[in-house]
């Protein structure tokens, strides 16, 4: 049978694709998309997108209607002479060249423009971050707010995996890594830029939109077996809500200090000074590699009543809940920010075991396990170790393991576990007995029984 095209048939079927993709595009929620305007950067990206799109339709629609003209004006007629042949057209060529000319001008002037304003430095006020890229997680560190440690020790505030920003301020943010080359990308706020090692990168932005909300953050540059694994989440929140979470951040965690080695009078008086202007001049990453530098100019840390004073020796901390924000609230949390992951089904733990951890026990067990090679409680002074994520109040954060999993007791009981099981490649050791530890190659035998790591669960839990 001859194939007789059928161009209204055709026609029909290619605009009802069409419209089902318009439509499958506009029915579904894209929170992750860049157009979002919640950033004076995102809306200059913005700006530019439309120039360039508005631009392009204008162009398309133009050059396929002469086209579509052409055809029909000129098509082949029944006893039609041969067409004249001519060569060359020096006012269409001229036109050609010139019209295309100012089309690239129109777009390049605001295009360079923006390069130019968003290369630039930070403004000098803005509040400084540091961004430093691990395998697979993320180190957060705010320069500007140093306080005194029990051992007298100028400490930053420093969190893992959750990003905290002021709604209208700027943020410049400093971009190093530990290792591989990562890229940070919150895509709801602003651009994505590398994390180089032994280069510093810079990213500044303002988050203006008026009320407070959570994003999700990625690595946007391939770095190893979890790339896909290394996320973070982004708060903005109001700037009293800052200040409050800053002041909750500078204060040891909850606990901390009872577990910890009682604070004898002479320490507790030096944590009692306030916080020195100095402390954004010690250099906090000198383990990084050198070269890299801190942006900005040194800003002191503005004095908060109350925050810096040490708990009476051997209490509970009880001064840390002065202030009302400590978290953003999880009920908040929009769902496409909420970790789905589903948990390993090899890997088990009794809940009734999960349910009787001590705290207490906890804390010693973590203070004098392993657990003291690679991370750092503030106030406990055998943790203080950078390999991994800061803990010191894990207990507050959302989630865990670079955003992959809600943190809470079952998640945290597992990852303890065997957080290779939990993450692949994870540059963390396999703890529970009985266990297989992808890096030895071989079964735990020297770790944590199920209820031992039920109390180290209860401590972590317990440092808000
Ligand atoms: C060899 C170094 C190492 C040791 C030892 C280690 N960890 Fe980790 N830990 C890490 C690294 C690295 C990560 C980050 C993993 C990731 O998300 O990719 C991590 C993550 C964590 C997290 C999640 C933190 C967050 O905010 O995502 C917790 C909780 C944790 N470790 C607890 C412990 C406890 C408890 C011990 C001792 C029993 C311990 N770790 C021993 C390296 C270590
Ligand atoms: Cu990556």
């Amino acid at each position: 049978m001859p194939f007789h095209p059928r161009p209204r048939r055709l026609a029909q079927l290619a605009l009802t694709v069409a419209l089902v993709a318009f439509l499958a595009a506009c029915g579904q929620d894209h929170p992750d998309t860049i157009f979002h305007h919640r950033t004076d950067v995102n809306r200059d990206v913005d700006y530019l997108f439309k120039i360039l799109i508005y631009a392009g339709t204008a162009v398309f629609i133009f050059v396929e209607a002469i086209l579509v003209w052409t055809l029909f004006k000129f098509r082949a007629r029944p006893g039609q002479p041969e067409p004249e042949h001519v060569h060359g057209n020096t006012t269409l060529e001229i036109a050609w060249t010139v019209i295309p000319l100012l089309i690239l001008i129109v777009i390049g002037i605001p295009t360079v423009k923006t390069i130019f304003k968003q290369q630039a430095a930070a403004r000098s006020d803005a509040l400084q971050v540091e961004v430093i890229g691990h395998q697979w997680w993320w180190e957060f560190r705010y320069p500007q707010f140093t306080m005194r440690s029990a051992s007298g020790k100028l400490d930053t505030v420093v969190t893992a995996n959750e990003l905290y920003l002021p709604l209208g301020k700027t943020v410049n943010f400093t971009l190093k890594s530990r290792d591989v080359i990562h890229s940070f990308w919150v895509p709801a706020l602003a651009g994505k830029r590398d994390l180089i090692a032994n280069h510093t990168n810079y990213l500044w932005y303002t988050p203006d939109s008026t009320t407070s909300d959570a994003f999700n953050g990625a690595c946007v540059e391939y770095c190893g077996t979890s790339h896909a694994n290394m996320r973070f989440k982004a708060f903005t929140v109001s700037q009293a809500d800052f200040d409050s979470w800053v002041a909750h951040q500078e204060a040891p965690a909850e606990g901390a200090v009872a577990v910890g080695t009682p604070i004898s009078p002479d320490s507790a008086a030096k944590a009692a000074a306030p916080r020195s202007p100095l402390g954004s001049q010690i250099d906090p990453n000198k383990n990084l590699a050198a070269g890299s530098t801190q942006a900005g100019p040194t800003v002191p840390s503005s004095g908060k009543a109350g925050v810096g004073v040490p708990p009476s020796p051997g209490a509970v901390n009880t001064q840390v809940t002065q202030a009302g924000f400590v978290a953003f609230p999880r009920e908040k949390m929009p769902a496409y920010t909420v970790p789905s992951t589903p948990l390993p089904a090899a890997l088990k733990f009794d809940d009734n075991v999960l349910a009787s951890g001590n705290a207490a026990n906890g804390a010693k067990l973590v203070a004098t396990g392993m657990c003291i090679a690679c991370h750092t409680v503030r106030g406990v002074p055998t943790m203080q170790a950078t390999v991994g994520p800061n803990l010191t109040h894990v207990g507050s954060r959302t989630t865990i393991a670079a955003g992959l999993y809600p943190n809470d007791p079952r998640h945290l009981a597992r990852w303890v576990k065997n957080a290779n099981e939990m993450k692949a490649g994870v540059g963390m050791n396999t703890f529970g007995i009985g266990e297989y530890d992808p890096i030895t190659k071989s079964t735990v035998k020297i770790g944590f029984t199920d209820a031992q790591i039920a109390d180290i669960v209860a401590y972590l839990s317990s440092l808000k």
